[in-house]
């Protein structure tokens, strides 16, 4: 009998009842990063998983999305399902238009298989740099990939701690296609967004084609959900960051509420106080557009209309 493994200990569940946003999304609001867990008896986890999540669907993801007003998903491929991408591609076929896809490819991975995932609506891949989930394949093998999706016209989505950055950059400034960084390249709150190594990532950002993700507050946070402001202003040691890069780059900014909130153990975000720290960030009309709406638009659907 097929027996489903046991969730990690201390795994949260996803929130249930998302609080009612008190921001409103603009129409055509695409969430950028989110994903899918399984449901793991039609979809079993990676025997190399770093973590065993709960299950986390596309029923489910569909329903936060059309309950916060959302209207489209880039669904990217957790770890957790390592280079087996088929719970993702099954969300993202479902969804009929309204998602994409970021997939985890290996380095032999067939020119066939690359354009069936084109077909199903996946637009680039992932590589990922965070010890505590992958052990990352060398440099050599992501580069052998890298020249395998370029011809279709995908990105790279970067996931990496911002203390590695140092480390990474020559290689990520040799890839060929844009990049997409995760998490505004996930710095420490503690070292101030005008400290040196945010400096030092936004000069990345500035020299190369890359996009930028202002997501997952909860993950950087210090101060947690509810500090200075009261609840419906949350993750404000976080806002500097969100808003230096809004500011300077906001033509290639991306939003997301990475549902279902991989791998937190002290406490699970409301997905509606997630949009609520969104007008903290993009703070006037156009910057909303842009985040939500104008930049994910030209990225994951050119040419169509929001
Ligand atoms: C995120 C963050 C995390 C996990 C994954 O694919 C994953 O397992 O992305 C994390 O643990 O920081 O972006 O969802």
């Amino acid at each position: 009998m097929h027996t489903l493994s046991p969730k990690t200990p201390g795994w949260l569940d996803w929130y249930q009842n998302p609080s009612r946003p008190t921001f409103r999304l603009p129409a055509g609001a695409v969430d950028a990063h989110c994903h899918v867990f399984g449901p793991q008896a039609a979809f079993p986890f990676a025997a190399e998983r770093k973590y065993t999540p709960c299950d986390g669907g596309k029923e489910q993801l569909f329903a936060l999305r059309d309950q916060l007003g959302i209207a489209r998903n880039v669904i990217v491929q957790a770890t957790c399902h390592g280079a087996d991408n088929s719970a993702m591609v099954d969300a993202v076929r479902a969804a009929g238009g309204r998602a994409r896809g970021i997939a985890t490819v290996r380095p032999d991975v067939a020119e066939s298989e690359l354009l069936a995932l084109d077909a199903a609506g996946v637009r680039g891949v992932r590589f990922n740099f965070v010890r505590r989930l992958v052990d990352a394949p060398p440099t050599a093998a992501l580069t052998t990939i890298a020249r395998k999706i370029a011809p279709l016209g995908w990105h790279i989505v970067l996931y990496f701690e911002s203390a590695d950055l140092p480390e990474l950059e020559g290689f990520f400034g040799s890839l060929p296609t844009p990049l997409v960084i995760d998490h505004m390249g996930r710095p420490d709150v503690a070292k101030g967004a005008d400290g040196p190594e945010f400096s030092r990532f936004l000069r990345f950002v500035d020299r190369h084609d890359v996009w930028v993700k202002v997501t997952c507050p909860e993950r950087l946070s210090i101060t947690g959900p509810a500090a200075l402001h009261g609840e419906r202003h949350p993750y404000t040691d976080v806002v500097p960051f969100g808003r230096r890069v809004v500011e300077e780059f906001g033509d290639r900014v991306l939003w997301g509420t990475d549902w279902p909130h991989p791998n937190l153990t002290d406490h699970m975000p409301d997905d509606g106080l997630l949009v609520d720290h969104l007008p903290q960030v993009a703070v006037d009309e156009e910057q909303q557009r842009r985040l939500l709406v104008d930049n994910p638009m030209r990225l994951y659907w050119p040419g169509e209309d929001a």
